[in-house]
């Protein structure tokens, strides 16, 4: 029977791939359900009725929903590969990190896909909000240092192909080597990882959702 973990998901979204880097990191096998969210199916509405929102990791028949809160399900969960550390006060700095990028980074984010005007007011708020995430990787290869740990996969939606597929198809300048160089060199560290690999969605499949979603170019 083994352990019965599925996980209700969307094939590119970085909240449900956050789940899938955490569940091939630890070696832990899942079944994957990919949802139609115009149609969502009976069980996530029955997993998840308060935000109705993928990703849901189910563990021997109970849910969990919120990717971040997943992650830290998964830490407690299986042994093995660490996402988060040891140490109180540097698990207190991930967790900041982490929500930092929650609540700061990628609200900016998503405000870059407005019209034109606002945009570049948005691009200028975005690029604020990821220079502190810059500052914060000083020297390190890793926000956790020499290996790839929470934060980072927190953060896959600007480490993964996300943001740069992106930025090109809306026709913005955000992460790019002359503004944010650590942030790119990470990224580079990011996708390139042996398990983070294995997870990104299909890059063409990606930009080919982006130009339907987001292309139309003023
Ligand atoms: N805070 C949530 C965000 C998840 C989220 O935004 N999921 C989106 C897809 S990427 C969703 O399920 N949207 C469906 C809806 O809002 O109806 C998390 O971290 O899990």
């Amino acid at each position: 029977m083994g352990e019965e973990v599925k996980l209700f998901g969307v094939w590119g979204s970085p909240f449900s791939k956050r789940v899938e880097m955490a569940l091939k990191l630890k070696g832990v096998e899942y079944d994957f359900f990919d949802e139609d969210l115009q149609n969502k199916s009976e069980l996530l509405l029955k997993y998840n009725p308060v935000h109705k929102k993928i990703p849901v990791l189910v563990h021997k028949g109970k849910p969990i929903a919120e990717s971040a809160i997943i992650l830290e399900y998964i830490d407690e969960t299986w042994e093995g590969f660490a996402l988060l550390p040891k140490d109180p006060y540097q698990r207190a700095t991930a967790r900041f990190w982490a929500r930092f990028v929650e609540e700061k980074c990628m609200p900016a984010m998503f405000k870059c896909s407005v019209g034109t005007e606002d945009r570049e007011k948005a691009v200028e708020e975005a690029y604020e909000t990821l220079k502190l995430l810059e500052n914060e990787l000083k020297g390190k290869k890793f926000f956790g240092g020499e290996e790839i740990g929470f934060v980072d996969i927190v953060a896959d939606f600007i480490g993964g192909y996300w943001l740069r597929d992106f930025q090109e198809v809306v026709g913005m300048e955000l992460l790019t080597k002359e503004k944010l160089p650590k942030l790119c060199e990470w990224s580079d560290e990011f996708v390139n990882h042996a398990v983070i690999k294995e997870v990104l969605p299909p890059r063409d499949k990606l930009i080919a959702f982006f130009r339907t979603r987001f292309g139309s170019k003023p």
